[in-house]
Formats: C-alpha cells, structure tokens, sequence
C-alpha cells in the first residue's frame, strides 16, 4: 500500500493501529477531528470534522485505501451521530469513488444487531436489529458501502466489531471481544485479497463462547488466533452477577439494547 488514510487515528482503535499497522504502508495519513501531535515516521496527519465535504475531499484525495474508524463510537444525540456518522459515511464514500482511493474498510460495529438474542447465532445475511440511534447509523453506513459497491464498484469490508480493547471488561465481551493483532491481520487481509466485494465480516477473536459465523468470508483466510478464554478466570468476570432476565444479558448488544433512548 502506497497512502492508506485512517480515519479516527486519535481514539482508542486508531491509536492501537498505528503501532500494529507501523511500517505496513508506506504512508499512513492519520486523519481525526483533535489534534494529533505525536506523528511517527511515516505518518502524516490532516486534522477534518469528517460532516465537512470540502474537508473530505481533499483528505481522502491520493489515498489508496481507508480504514474508516472515525465518528461517534458510542450512543450520542441524533445531531451528533448525523454529523460524524451519517454524514461522515457520505463523505468518505463519494470521496472514495471521485478520487478512486482504492477499498474501504467500514468500522461497522455489533450494535448493528443488538437486539438478536444471544442464543441466536448469526451470519453475514443475518437481518440488522440495532440496538439503538448509533447502530442504526452503522447499518446507514453497511447500505451505503452495498450502494457504492453495487453502482459504482467500490470494495469494502463491513467490520462489524465486537469489543476491540485489551482484554474483555465483562463476561458478555468473552463472546464479542476481538484482540487489536486479530484486527490487524484482518485488515492486512482485507487490502490484500484478490477480490473484496462488500462482504459483511464478524470481528471477533477465536472465543470460546460464538455468536457469530464468519463462514462467508472465509475466502479472506482471516483466521483469529487470540481468545478470550484465558481472561475467563479473571476476578471481574468470575465475580459478575448474571440476571438471564436482564435485557442486558437477554441481548447481543448488552447494555445499548437494555438502554432507554438516548434523546428522551
Ligand atoms: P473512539 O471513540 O475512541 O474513536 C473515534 C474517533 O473518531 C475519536 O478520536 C474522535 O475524535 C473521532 N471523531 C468523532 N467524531 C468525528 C468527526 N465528526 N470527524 C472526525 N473525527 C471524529 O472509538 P474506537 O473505540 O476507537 O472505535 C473506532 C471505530 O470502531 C468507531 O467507528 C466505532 O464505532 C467502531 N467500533 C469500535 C468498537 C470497539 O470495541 N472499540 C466496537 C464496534 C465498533
Ligand atoms: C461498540 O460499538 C463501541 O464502539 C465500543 O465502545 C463497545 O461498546 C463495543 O461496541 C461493545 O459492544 O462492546
């Protein structure tokens, strides 16, 4: 890869992936609506609020790849979540295909099918059951990546993420947590296949306990080699108290499907 742009480079995804992804490129270009000062070789950064076409357009322009991370990465307010994740889904994907940089992959995220149970187990065709205004958002910013594929040929991977952090915080990231060199050898695989198409991908470690079936992308050769399972005897998961009632344990989505709505 010549010039990837990482969208989000200063949250937690995006800082991990600077130090995985480190030499991967020949140019990062870190791209984030705050400031990022601490610039390694071979990276540049462009501070954009990703709602700003204009901004886009030049951001993504001589880019041949985007890992799009960036947004709002947790339920917000309708206004924020149009701007970051609506509108900046449109942005990156009509500035994908006018300055033709390259493939996508969309930081999609679980919340797109949060209210699936947890004893259901899901596919990439799998209906959208989102848990709540940013989930929708991330299944706006799937259908959007299909139109652009669909008409236009832009590949992209839709990541639906689990838990991507250091280690599962709760038993229910057991089942969602993917670890960030899982991640990494995706997204290596993802700009490397032959053909991408626009496939839906679980990004989930090799866990013990699965929600999810990834069967349809084995084409990718992405197979995780991290799991949950040596966090499972970890006092915060071993002393966690379990309700099967609690909607929050009913529900793949956890705590966004057991939440009222963000605006009331
Ligand atoms: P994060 O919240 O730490 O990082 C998001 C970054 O986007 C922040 O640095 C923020 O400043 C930036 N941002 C927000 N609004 C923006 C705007 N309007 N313009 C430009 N930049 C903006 O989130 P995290 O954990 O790093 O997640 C990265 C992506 O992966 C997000 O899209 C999130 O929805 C998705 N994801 C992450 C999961 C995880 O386990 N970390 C799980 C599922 C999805
Ligand atoms: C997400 O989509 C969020 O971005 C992340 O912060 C976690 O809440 C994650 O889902 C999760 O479901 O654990």
């Amino acid at each position: 890869m010549k010039r990837v742009l990482l969208t989000g480079a200063g949250g937690n995804l995006g800082r991990a992936l600077r130090k995985t992804l480190a030499g991967w490129a020949d140019e990062i270009r870190l791209s984030d609506i705050a400031p990022i000062d601490d610039l390694n070789e071979g990276e540049t950064f462009v501070q954009c609020d990703l709602g700003d076409y204009e901004a886009v357009m030049s951001l993504v322009e001589g880019c041949d790849g985007i890992i799009h991370l960036g947004g709002i990465s947790v339920e917000n307010t309708f206004d924020s979540i149009l701007n970051g994740n609506i509108k900046g889904a449109y942005n990156v994907y009509e500035a994908c295909r006018r300055h033709r940089a390259g493939r996508v992959l969309f930081a999609s995220s679980n919340h797109v099918i949060g209210y699936h149970e947890r004893e259901t187990c899901l596919d990439a065709d799998s209906a959208m059951r989102p848990d709540s205004l940013y989930g929708v958002s991330k299944g706006f910013g799937e259908l959007l990546a299909r139109y652009y594929w669909d008409k236009f040929g832009v590949e992209s991977a839709l990541v639906r993420i689990g838990s991507c952090f250091d280690k599962p915080a709760n038993r229910r990231m057991l089942s969602t947590w993917m670890s960030v060199d899982d991640f990494t050898d995706l997204i290596k695989r993802v700009f490397a296949a032959d053909r991408l198409g626009c496939p839906v991908v679980y990004g989930v470690s090799d866990n013990p306990t699965k929600w999810w079936d990834n069967t349809k992308v084995s084409y990718l050769g992405w197979n995780p080699k991290d799991s949950s399972a040596v966090f499972e005897n970890e006092p915060h998961i071993l002393e966690e108290v379990v309700d099967p009632n609690d909607p929050a344990v009913r529900y793949q989505g956890g705590g966004f499907a057991a939440a009222g709505h963000f605006e009331d």
